[in-house]
């Protein structure tokens, strides 16, 4: 059953003041019940056009969930997909502030940027690889809106999969001189070794999963435009910053990204 229009523009509102003011607030399905993804996605959009209305450009989308632990973790076994506006993106090596957040956490990921527009239904990894202009790594930045990070899977694709921030590397790759899958990423913290992953980790392949992105938004009618940034997915666990931490993503052949906390 759809909520009606006017809860769910409340509810995109809701989580719009929440990301500005800085505050939790409980998670939707707590008040609302029925609420189910084909509602959240209806909640996202709207999410998405209240940023628009106040200057925000998409710049490019994510996928989220894409670990098998985490969507078992989540009871799914689909992935989920959020959007990337200008208000999200940090330069490499830029200084985010601790106190816009409400409880950052890190992950590591390859972003890709395509080149030409694609469409599903049907599309692959290769077609991804044909139409990615560079590939590079990313930290995301994960904020849910929610209480002590928990939420459900309605409610978190609302909330716009917890996107908040992201930094893409400074050295452009082409994507075709690499085995995405093999590719080993680091994750350091302060100095530290933090996390280790490889690409596989995101469904087996991170191009499949930019393949299963345009897939899902052919469903809505919607292309993957040209110039889009698309963060891939975790290939790590995500771990919990604080003002002060330095971190760092290295993957192999690709460079490094970096983000610091004040
Ligand atoms: O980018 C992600 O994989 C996050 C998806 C939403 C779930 C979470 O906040 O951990
Ligand atoms: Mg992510």
């Amino acid at each position: 059953m759809s909520l009606e229009n006017e809860i769910l523009d409340r509810c995109a509102r809701l989580l719009r003041d929440a990301e500005r003011d800085v505050r939790e607030v409980v998670k939707l399905t707590d008040t609302y019940p029925v609420l189910d993804v084909a509602d959240a996605y209806r909640i996202q959009q709207r999410l998405c056009a209240l940023k628009q209305a106040e200057g925000v450009r998409i710049v490019g989308m994510k996928m989220g969930l894409t670990s098998h632990a985490k969507m078992q973790q989540m009871g799914v076994d689909t992935p989920i997909y959020g959007f990337l506006g200008s208000d999200n993106a940090v330069d490499d090596g830029a200084a985010v502030d601790t106190r816009v957040l409400i409880h950052p956490k890190v992950e590591a990921e390859i972003a890709f940027v395509t080149r030409d527009a694609l469409r599903g239904p049907g599309c692959t990894a290769s077609d991804v690889l044909a139409a990615t202009d560079y590939v590079v790594p990313a930290i995301e930045l994960i904020d849910s809106r929610y209480e002590n990070f928990r939420f459900d899977l309605p409610s978190v694709i609302a909330d716009n999969t917890s996107a908040s921030r992201y930094v893409l590397g400074s050295r452009p790759t082409d994507p075709a001189t690499l085995d995405l899958q093999t590719l080993g990423v680091v994750m350091e913290k302060n100095g530290q070794v933090a996390e280790v992953g490889a690409g596989a980790a995101v469904l087996g392949d991170p191009a499949a999963a930019v393949a299963m992105l345009v897939n899902m938004l052919s469903e809505h009618g919607q292309p993957l435009e040209a110039g889009a940034v698309v963060l891939s997915g975790a290939i790590t666990a995500a771990i919990a910053v604080q003002a002060g931490d330095n971190v760092l993503v290295r993957g192999d052949g690709i460079g490094t990204v970096a983000m610091r906390f004040i």
